[in-house]
């Protein structure tokens, strides 16, 4: 059996729960076995990868598209990337699928949570500091995120539980045939 490598890549707010389904997602497909996967999460890429950037839409791009590098490859040799960057800005997340779609499946999931749910959440307490003007530039707050118009899959986890989110999302790649 010799499946094509895909990427699932998750967009949405700080706190939107992309991690959370990012890492459960991995250790589903971890779990069924076949392609060797990879995580690129925002904080991971951010240590590791983009360590000199900050928050300007140039370098939030840069950052975007870095990881849509490491995806095509690892998608070019069969493998499955997760990656969850917020990814703010429309045009760079076509030039990520524009990257991808010609090596392997590209699979954009907008994790939907509206703003004042992940503002309630605010694990990071980085809502409250930017409401606060502590944190300039802030996704949501005082910078702008682009909803995705047309993503393969939409979630919002607000009444989800955890478990439910990452079926819709596994639902979603049986349907188009990555696993
Ligand atoms: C948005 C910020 C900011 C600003 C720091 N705006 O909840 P978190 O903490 O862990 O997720 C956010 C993360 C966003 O990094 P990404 O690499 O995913 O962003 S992008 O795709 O736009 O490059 C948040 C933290 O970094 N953070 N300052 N101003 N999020």
């Amino acid at each position: 059996r010799h499946r094509q490598g895909f990427t699932v890549f998750f967009t949405g707010l700080s706190g939107a729960g992309k991690s959370t389904l990012a890492n459960a997602l991995m250790v589903k497909l971890m779990e069924t076995g076949g392609r060797p996967v990879t995580l690129l999460d925002g904080d991971i890429v951010r240590t590791h990868l983009s360590s000199e950037l900050g928050f300007s839409r140039e370098h939030r791009d840069l950052n975007v598209r870095r990881i849509g590098f490491v995806a095509s490859e690892i998608t070019k040799n069969g493998g499955v990337a997760i990656c969850a960057p917020i990814a703010p800005y429309a045009a760079t997340r076509r030039q990520v699928r524009e990257m991808i779609e010609p090596v392997g499946g590209f699979v954009e999931v907008h994790v939907a949570t509206p703003l004042d749910v992940c503002e309630e959440r605010d694990r990071k307490g980085l809502y409250a500091k930017a409401r606060a003007g502590l944190i300039k530039g802030f996704t949501g707050i005082d910078d702008p995120y682009e909803s995705p118009v047309d993503p393969e899959l939409r979630v919002d986890t607000s009444g989800l539980l955890p478990e439910q989110s990452i079926q819709r999302v596994l639902l979603k790649l049986e349907a188009m045939g990555f696993i």
